[in-house]
């Protein structure tokens, strides 16, 4: 079986120290979780940054503090910084990151309910325009879907030439308002993905394992981390990002699949030489 790639998305926009008080928000404290992360087997850190308060933010200053703190740690790691940002935040806001120039960032393809009143807003002239830029830049685009259509949006956009081949896609699954996280879902988001494609299964919540292991037996990637998940097992909060990329190395060892090493993760997405 082909190798698998771990992405570790340690930090989120949403989850805070009340949910689990290992959430990180400082730079140091997310440098030290991409470090556990990445001794534990994670290629890639999805990264979203905070205040020390814990506030999200897209701040370029930030993400650079948060990278070169990262960078000290572990400095082969790929890292990916979010462009959604948190549900609200403007197209300008949340594009901040691009300006230091990684070697790849999240591309969400399509509006979500996020439950409540609040919605991540995602129009087909957004996505235009933070692929355009990714382009541009040689950014490596994670398209994040959240159901089928988000697919087709993508399909359509790479069609137009938004977006160049081959692609990679996170297929993010039980988020409410968003594809549930059934094998037959699995089954058909895996399905309708093009020729050629790679892609990271993601679980939100108790599914978290469940999708990991479904993408592991599948030839698929996977992510875990506490912007998804924040329990290693049933009512059990996870002791670090690195807890929660142990399970998932354990999972995939265990169904016959070796560890992707950052050189390789970056070799099989094709990624700017660059940093
Ligand atoms: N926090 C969500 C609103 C991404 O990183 O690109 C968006 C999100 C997806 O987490
Ligand atoms: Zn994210």
């Amino acid at each position: 079986m082909n190798k698998i790639m771990i992405t570790a998305a340690i930090c989120g926009a949403e989850v805070t120290k009340e949910h689990n008080p290992n959430i990180p928000y400082t730079a140091l404290e997310i440098a030290k979780e991409a470090k556990k992360s990445a001794d534990a087997g994670a290629a890639i850190i999805h990264l979203h940054v905070r205040e020390d308060d814990g506030t999200p933010t897209q701040s370029a200053k930030r993400f650079e503090e948060c990278i070169s703190a990262i960078r000290k740690l572990c400095p082969d790691v790929i890292i990916q910084p979010s462009t959604g940002g948190a549900a609200g935040m403007s197209d300008s806001e949340r594009l901040q990151p691009l300006s230091l120039n990684p070697e790849m960032a999240t591309l969400d393809c399509g509006t979500l309910n996020f439950g409540g009143d609040v919605i991540f807003v995602n129009t087909e002239n957004t996505i235009k325009n933070f692929a355009s830029k990714m382009q541009h830049l040689s950014v490596k685009p994670e398209i994040e879907v959240f159901d089928r259509s988000m697919i087709n949006t993508a399909l359509y956009l790479a069609d137009k030439g938004f977006i160049d081949q081959p692609l990679h896609f996170n297929l993010v699954m039980g988020v409410r308002g968003g594809i549930g996280a059934s094998l037959s879902e699995f089954d058909f988001l895996v399905n309708s993905l093009p020729e050629g494609a790679t892609y990271t299964g993601t679980g939100i919540g108790k599914s978290q394992f469940q999708v990991a292991a479904m993408a592991a037996i599948h030839g698929g990637h996977i992510r875990v981390g506490f912007e998804d998940n924040i329990y290693i097992s049933k009512g059990v909060l996870a002791k670090s990002n690195g807890e929660l990329v142990e399970k998932a190395v354990r999972i995939a060892k265990e169904l016959g699949r070796e560890i992707m090493t950052p050189a390789e993760a970056r070799a099989l997405l094709g990624l700017k030489v660059s940093k």
